[in-house]
């Protein structure tokens, strides 16, 4: 059983964890789970796309890539009033942890990133962690978001290294793995996972949980996405993911990364309660929610909904000591 944290995983002994028989696979997942976290404590994320659409990038798999025509609505950058007041319900809803989403190539200096360093103010003021996830991000650009109280910065690899070019042309896996190495100098925590169904294969995702593993410091926070098919894109007629891979994708990330966050994040609005309780315990204990039950251009389950499912399985939403995961400067 590897129930301890170390960082020289190989690809032949991830290899041997993500193929083994389901049951087995779930139950080491949840045993490394039970060791490190509370099983009842899952943490409500709540999502706000802050700039959406026009975005120059071709991800293949996303509705905001202004190349493909998804009929979405672009919306230029939201008010720091506005957001602050999302944040707040959020708050009172349950979530600890708000992250702002733009479409965005990569941070510019310019207004609206002064605007942005306001908003993580007003948010960390809330007592929420704050994450933003904006695309690519110079060192200087890092420090001045920790400086304005950035808990987290999501910038996925979205998948392997060898897989990337068939997905994204517009940057590269490298330019990723450079935005992670300002986010840690700069102090911030990192938020790194993937997308499983973009045509990938096992050994795919299984190189891309090596390179997530085997990081310097493992990510505090791993989503794990399933692809949201989007009219319009290249990716849109693609088969929707079985929900028993994400289960397998999930528990092979919590027993590489026991101390991690592992986020059940894209694809819960095309799976079933029961579908998603083995994610839980198969040691996800994350969700991302959204007032507009839009995960960002996506449909997301209701509230509503997610209460009842939190109910029903005995989980609680779980409350953060923001300054518990911050991590020394590297
Ligand atoms: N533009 C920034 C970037 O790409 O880093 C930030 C926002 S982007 C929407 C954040 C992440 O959401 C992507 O890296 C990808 O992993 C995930 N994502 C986007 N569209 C998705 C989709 N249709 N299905 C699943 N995950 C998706
Ligand atoms: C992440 O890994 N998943 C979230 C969050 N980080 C930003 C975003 C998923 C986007 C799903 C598709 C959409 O609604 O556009
Ligand atoms: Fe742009 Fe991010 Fe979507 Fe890629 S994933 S097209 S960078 S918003």
């Amino acid at each position: 059983m590897n129930n301890y944290i170390k960082n020289d995983w190989t690809v032949q002994e991830i290899e041997n964890i993500y193929h083994q028989p389901l049951l087995e696979l779930v139950y080491q997942a949840a045993t490394v789970h039970r060791m490190y976290h509370k099983p009842d404590e899952v943490q409500v994320c709540t999502l706000l796309s802050v700039k959406t659409g026009g975005c120059p990038e071709d991800c293949s798999y996303c509705g905001q890539a202004a190349r493909y025509h998804t009929g979405i609505t672009v919306k230029s950058l939201m008010s720091k009033e506005d957001v602050v007041a999302i944040a707040q319900r959020a708050k009172d809803a349950g979530s600890s942890r708000f992250c702002m989403a733009a479409a965005w190539r990569e941070v510019r200096d310019n207004r609206d990133f002064e605007n942005i360093l306001q908003m993580v103010e007003g948010v960390n003021d809330l007592g929420l962690e704050v994450c933003c996830t904006l695309g690519m991000l110079t060192e200087s650009q890092a420090q001045r978001l920790q400086e304005a109280g950035l808990h987290a910065y999501n910038h996925n690899l979205d998948t392997s290294k060898e897989h990337y070019e068939e997905i994204i042309t517009t940057r590269t896996f490298d330019n990723r793995l450079d935005t992670l190495t300002n986010v840690r100098k700069a102090g911030i925590t990192v938020c790194s996972g993937g997308i499983i169904g973009l045509g990938e294969t096992h050994a795919d995702r299984i190189n891309m949980l090596h390179t997530l593993s085997t990081l310097p410091k493992h990510p505090e926070s791993v989503p794990v996405n399933a692809l949201a098919r989007v009219k319009g894109t290249p990716l849109a007629d693609l088969p929707k993911v079985d929900s028993w891979e994400m289960v397998r994708m999930i528990a092979t990330a919590r027993i590489l990364m026991p101390q991690s966050m592992v986020r059940l994040s894209a694809g819960r609005a095309e799976m079933t309660t029961e579908e998603q309780s083995w994610c839980f315990m198969a040691g996800a204990n994350s969700i991302f929610t959204s007032e507009s039950e839009e995960l960002l251009v996506t449909p997301n389950p209701r509230l509503d909904d997610d209460r009842k499912m939190f109910s029903l399985l005995g989980l609680k939403p779980m409350v953060k000591e923001k300054s518990s995961q911050i991590t020394a400067k590297a």
